[in-house]
């Protein structure tokens, strides 16, 4: 719906422009390339919302094993985990008309979406689970982002090998709807190994993007300035890519 809306808006003002540029011969040229530039910016669109796909519930893995931190020992998480995380919350800041501070409670009474997805780590593993959590797009909808807001960024509780694990998503990302927070693994409340309490499931994404243990949602205008500027932990520690679309 807001892809279209985009779009709609992108055309509206393109014709508008156009009514003047038409009338002089090089006008028709222009119009005709500006036509075909949309036409594949409105495929690329269509294509990086298209859903990952997603597997029966006999699909899923008998063991989804953990990757990077698996049970992170800095900051207050040792004592959030030995708490059951009843006291853990979830910022979500930044460009953002209204910050939110929620419980996992709050998080668990939004309404949910549940996917049974394949997780690809570059590392050459895979794995099939079932993912429960709210959309993305409903906290940030419900916060309301500022007009200049370009990224949504993930921190993290862990630090790994002296880095405060993050990363980074552009607005697509953001608002496709197989992007959620997931409290849930299969049924049950996530595993550490995965992530507990929460963490960011992003399918059309590799598995570096899914940032775990997950403290704070920030809408930015610029990765810049974040960590090394890179957009996240390994885009900027071993240089992967800041878009890792699958
Ligand atoms: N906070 C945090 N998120 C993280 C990582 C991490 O080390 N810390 N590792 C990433 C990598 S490389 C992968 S493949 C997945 C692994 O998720 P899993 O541990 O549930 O298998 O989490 C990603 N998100
Ligand atoms: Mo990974």
């Amino acid at each position: 719906m807001k892809r279209r809306n985009f779009l709609a808006a992108a055309s509206a003002a393109l014709l508008a422009g156009c009514n003047r540029v038409a009338e002089s011969e090089s006008g028709k040229v222009l119009l005709g390339a500006a036509e075909k530039w949309h036409q594949r910016a409105h495929r690329l669109l269509t294509d990086r919302t298209a859903l990952a796909p997603e597997y029966p519930r006999s699909a899923i893995s008998p063991f989804f094993r953990g990757n990077g931190s698996t049970d992170p020992q800095n900051g207050d998480y040792p004592r959030h985990a030995a708490e059951g995380f009843v006291n853990w919350r979830l910022e979500v800041r930044g460009l953002v008309h209204k910050p939110l501070s929620l419980s996992l409670d709050n998080i668990r009474r939004l309404p949910q979406r549940t996917q049974v997805t394949r997780h690809d780590c570059v590392e050459g593993w895979s794995a099939i689970g079932e993912w429960t959590g709210p959309q993305l797009s409903l906290l940030l909808d419900e916060a309301g982002l500022q007009e200049n807001a370009r990224f949504i960024l993930f921190r993290c509780a862990d630090n790994l090998n002296g880095q405060d694990y993050y990363e980074s998503v552009d607005l697509i990302d953001a608002y496709h709807p197989q992007t959620i927070i997931a409290h849930s693994l299969n049924g049950e409340p996530l595993p550490i190994r995965n992530g507990a309490p929460l963490r960011m499931r992003i399918e059309r994404q590799l598995g570096y993007k899914h940032a775990k243990y997950l403290t704070a949602i920030e809408a930015v205008a610029s990765l810049d300035d974040i960590g090394l500027g890179q957009g996240g932990y390994w885009e900027d520690r071993a240089g992967y890519q800041w878009y890792a679309g699958i």
